[in-house]
């Protein structure tokens, strides 16, 4: 699979648009690419050209599932790919310089500070699990009405019709984007069944090849095997496409590197236990084996 990944990033490195993008670093860009992952018997897209910290994924999906925004839990179980963005928002309303480990012991320390500082907005979770409706109240008023766990609705509707063509779920909420950190970028996932197989799409709208990929692939396979294994189907395919696939030009070290790099073996994923539902899954259910990468490439993140 990681060859596809490899292909993608000559590709995007050498024929690219370069331009300037809304965090001011710049990046190359191409558009629409699709990859195609077989899931059958434990395989997963996790890179081996790369170390990549696919707990520290697994724990970010986990998260959403649980319809949380706030980045304390994750800083609690010491995942920090979501501080920067709170971190951002802090030093631009107080003018303070506190580094990210004082600001992050600040967000455990301090519940109130965790509640006013660090919230992402209405982001993944709240859309996956939450989605707010409304209802007339009279008088042109609306009240809120029972929210939709489209999780909850989709593994439902997979056991029940499996042949729909709604097995979807989306974090793209259009009238709440503007409170949100960060727009979504994995932002729909739709699923099939086949043969007693399900497979599954992401879209993304915008995919940092260096850094986001990594996570976005391996978080998607994950979930996808979670569906499979709720609805008693075995895993198919996951197909993975983004509309904006780009390079940040502060990462050219790692796409040297990487592309120097021959992949590995391909890694399999385990889950140890069947839980009662889909949002009843703990990071020590899954395991990594076959798991030797070339080390980790640590690259830069744009806020
Ligand atoms: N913004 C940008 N510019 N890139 C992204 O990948 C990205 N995301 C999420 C939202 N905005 C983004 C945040 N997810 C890392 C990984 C995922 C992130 C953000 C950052 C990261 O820094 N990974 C490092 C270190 C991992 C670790 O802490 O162990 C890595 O080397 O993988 C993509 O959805």
């Amino acid at each position: 699979f990681e060859d596809q990944y490899l292909r993608l990033l000559r590709e995007v490195w050498e024929r690219g648009d370069e331009r300037r993008d809304r965090t001011g670093v710049g990046t190359r860009s191409l558009f629409g690419p699709t990859l195609r992952f077989d899931l059958s018997d434990d395989r997963v897209p996790l890179l081996t050209t790369k170390r990549v910290a696919w707990k520290t994924a697994a724990r970010e999906m986990l998260w959403f599932l649980t319809g949380d925004t706030n980045i304390r839990e994750l800083v609690r179980q010491k995942v920090h790919i979501w501080t920067d963005w709170p971190l951002d928002r802090y030093r631009r309303a107080t003018g303070e310089t506190i580094d990210r480990d004082a600001f992050e012991a600040r967000i455990l320390a301090d519940p109130d500070f965790a509640a006013q500082w660090g919230d992402l907005g209405p982001v993944y979770g709240k859309q996956w699990v939450n989605w707010d409706t409304y209802e007339p109240a009279g008088e042109g008023l609306f009240r809120l009405g029972k929210p939709v766990n489209q999780i909850a609705e989709l593994v439902e509707m997979i056991r029940h019709n499996p042949t729909s063509r709604r097995l979807l779920f989306t974090g793209w909420n259009v009238a709440e984007l503007g409170g949100m950190a960060l727009p979504p970028c994995h932002m729909t996932y739709q699923y099939h069944v086949a043969g007693g197989r399900l497979s599954g799409m992401l879209w993304q709208r915008s995919c940092d090849l260096g850094l986001g990929f990594a996570f976005n692939a391996f978080s998607a396979a994950m979930l996808l095997r979670m569906l499979a294994q709720q609805c008693d189907l075995a895993p198919g395919e996951l197909v993975w496409s983004a509309g904006d696939a780009h390079i940040y030009l502060n990462h050219a070290h790692l796409v040297e590197e990487t592309l120097a790099r021959t992949p590995r073996s391909e890694p399999r994923l385990h889950i140890a236990r069947r839980p009662a539902s889909i949002f009843d899954y703990a990071i020590e259910d899954f395991a990594v084996t076959d798991y030797d990468p070339h080390p980790h490439i640590a690259a830069p993140v744009a806020v």
